[in-house]
């Protein structure tokens, strides 16, 4: 008997699950039968490990197939698929956890560029599995495609499996030049190895007795030590820390009292990080409201059951505005362009609170319906579902298209959900009186919108205060926003009237922020500005029709200006992000210094500047400018204006998602995290603080 004859004809198996344990090419290639039909009680290891010996091509083949093109198996050979290595090893060990049977999950990255994975499951079983005898589980779990912890359906206490995306271990073993494997069981240690993309090395055998652990009892559990190939990772093999921690972390709260431990060997100064969150979905979203002020303390949570699937979601406001709050998974992996769950929660949810607020006469039988966004407003909540067979769907693969899963979610929701606002009065009101004022908000903000869009588009659309200039083409005009109306009086004098538009802008601006739409769109400043760039705001925003491709903030140097730069951001940010993201968004840098030599005056733009001016002329007298108000027109224009000789900060959105972190903070209502943040983002904070 070979190792490993993994054919398609084996006595017993369903066609189902035949595909399952066999590659596509195995199938065509295989035909003949060669599994012994040995399904009584595990063989002794011995006994297999005789066969084991022989080298078995079959098996090989399989690993070569994933050799051969790494990408369909782990997406890239890149730093992303080298990290698809360790999830793949530590979905495994979830499963263990998920099925009950493991509490800690330690990852180490070894020192020679390997990674360690141990858990405290059941271990990998070693007697002879009943389908591929002679191989044991645990060779066919490390050598053939697709086996990983699925077999043994519902003996083997699996349910559902997170395998990622199910390929399995042995696809670690394939594209690693070593695997070295210890499974603890039963009292015993057993140890087996691999090398060179899977070819057995040492074959499994018993090497003693289990260590103890601390309580006395003989350890329990797998360890799977594996070293990828540097000629399938030619990018190179390095471990991101921050990677692996955002991972685990995130593991940590979709499978509560699940301990992930992370440990780096490769840097001695690096500490050990645990992530073990024992209130799970509820402490995520505890996590993610952190920067936020709550609603209310409480957060609601509920499970659900259904036939080879089930939801688990938790929710709860902040009084903020946003109404992007919902983070989905599906077996653990993030589903970021959402999917069935996200649409079943949504559309329940929204039935659920209009049919709370109606029969509580929160909302009365004439009112109109509150909208989704209304209710969402201010919502986090994690919906985490784990089901068999997940179709990822959508452009990244990241949308979730299994339609069974939207029931599910529908119906959990509308009879939990219902049942929560049932036994919480005070929270259900609070939530639901801003979701009315959300609704109010939004009613008035169409209605201001629509008043905006009529002046914006009429003959007179243009605010008068704007000096605009002279050409109609956007790609040689510019705007200025200027605060203070003298500021702006100056700039007016500066200006190239043919390219250089002026509209000042006085005091600080709203904060958009803090502010329900309709108020920001009442805003007088606000309506000036977007008159100005004449390419509307918010969701209609058309970048296509700005009227200027370079929209230049120009304010003081001081703590006032940098304010109002930052409100201005925030607001472009907000409303009009497409702006930011063409790169049509400047600000201008006014000098800080002067000094003057001969009869001629020098500026100096800020502290390097003025340091190498003195180097080279150590008499010269630096006068500090205070503000834009201190300059005349040439002056100004010199220095900041004229595109000759200023300079100008093009301000950029690196990441979305960062930024948008970023201003919650910086602007946002939590003041102990803007300080926070402040203190230690210093740098990354001056470029808002520009
Ligand atoms: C198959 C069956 C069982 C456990 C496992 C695989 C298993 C695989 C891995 C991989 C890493 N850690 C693991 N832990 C367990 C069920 C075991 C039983 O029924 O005793």
């Amino acid at each position: 008997m070979e190792f490993g004859c993994v054919s398609g004809t084996s006595r017993g198996l369903p066609a189902a699950r035949i595909r399952a344990l066999t590659t596509p090419e195995k199938e065509v290639e295989n035909g003949a039968a060669s599994a012994a039909d040995s399904t009584g009680p595990d063989k002794s290891i011995a006994a297999a490990s005789a066969d084991y010996g022989a080298e078995n091509i079959q098996v090989l083949e399989g690993l070569e197939a994933v050799r051969k093109r790494p990408g369909m198996y782990i997406g890239s050979t890149g730093p992303i698929g080298l990290h698809h290595l360790v999830w793949e090893v530590v979905d495994n060990a979830v499963d263990e956890a998920m099925a009950g049977h493991c509490d800690v999950i330690l990852v180490r990255l070894l020192a020679d560029g390997g990674v360690e994975v141990v858990d405290d499951g059941r271990g990998i079983p070693t007697g002879v599995h009943p389908k591929y005898a002679p191989l044991t589980a645990a060779e066919v779990v490390l050598t053939v495609l697709h086996a990983g912890g699925k077999f043994g359906g519902e003996a083997s206490g699996y349910k559902v499996s997170g395998g990622l995306h199910g390929v399995g271990v042995s696809v670690v073993n394939a594209l690693s030049t070593r695997v070295e494997v210890e499974i603890d069981r039963k009292g015993t240690r057993h140890f087996m190895s691999f090398k060179d993309g899977g070819q057995p090395d040492v074959s499994l055998h018993e090497v003693g007795d289990s260590p103890l652990n601390e309580d006395g009892t003989p350890r329990r559990g797998t360890t799977v030590r594996f070293w990828p190939d540097p000629t399938i990772f030619k990018e190179g093999i390095v471990f991101t820390r921050k990677t692996l921690m955002e991972r685990f972390q995130t593991m940590a709260f979709l499978n509560a009292g699940l301990e992930f431990r992370l440990a780096d060997d490769r840097n001695e100064d690096a500490e050990d990080v645990t992530f073990r969150y024992d209130g799970g979905l509820k402490d995520f979203v505890r996590h993610l409201n952190s920067a936020k002020e709550e609603l209310f303390d409480e957060i609601g949570h509920f499970t659900e059951q259904g036939e080879g699937e089930e939801v688990e979601i938790a929710f709860s406001w902040n009084t903020g505005f946003q109404s992007d709050g919902i983070h989905s998974f599906a077996n653990g992996i993030s589903t970021t362009e959402g999917g069935m769950h996200e649409e079943g929660f949504r559309s329940a949810l929204t039935r659920t609170v209009n049919a709370y607020a109606k029969a509580r006469g929160s909302l009365k039988e004439k009112d109109e319906n509150l909208a989704g966004e209304d209710i969402r407003e201010g919502l986090t909540a994690i919906i985490s579902v784990r089901l068999g067979e997940p179709q990822f769907e959508g452009q990244t693969k990241s949308k979730l298209g299994n339609v069974s899963v939207r029931s599910l979610v529908t119906k959990a929701t509308n009879e939990k959900l219902t049942e929560w606002l049932e036994e919480h009065p005070n929270e259900a009101k609070a939530m639901v009186s801003k979701a009315i004022q959300a609704q109010r908000g939004r009613i008035a903000a169409m209605k201001a919108r629509q008043t905006v869009r009529k002046s914006a588009l009429g003959g007179a659309g243009l605010p008068g205060k704007l000096a605009d200039c002279q050409s109609k083409n956007p790609h040689e005009s510019e705007i200025f926003i200027v605060e203070g109306n003298s500021a702006g009086g100056t700039a007016k004098d500066a200006r190239d009237p043919y390219s250089q538009a002026i509209l000042p802008i006085r005091g600080k601006i709203l904060n958009v922020e803090r502010a329900r739409p309709d108020r920001i769109f009442k805003n007088t400043e606000i309506i000036s500005l977007i008159q100005a760039l004449g390419a509307g705001i918010g969701e209609e925003f058309d970048v296509e029709k700005a009227r200027y491709h370079k929209i230049i903030l120009l304010a003081d140097a001081d703590v006032d200006g940098s304010h109002i730069r930052t409100l201005l951001l925030t607001f472009f940010f907000r409303q009009m992000r497409p702006l930011v993201e063409a790169g049509y968004v400047y600000v201008a840098q006014p000098p800080l210094y002067s000094t003057v030599a001969g009869k001629s005056k020098v500026y100096l733009k800020d502290d390097p500047a003025r340091d190498a001016y003195r180097a080279e002329h150590p008499k010269a007298d630096f006068a500090r400018l205070k503000g834009l108000g201190e300059m005349d027109a040439d002056e100004l224009q010199v220095t900041t204006m004229d595109a000759e000789s200023r300079t100008l900060l093009q301000v950029t959105v690196e990441t979305a998602v960062k930024a948008d972190e970023i201003f919650a903070i910086l602007m946002g209502e939590d003041v102990e995290s803007r300080k926070a943040f402040i203190q230690n983002n210093a740098d990354d904070v001056r470029f808002l603080d520009i």
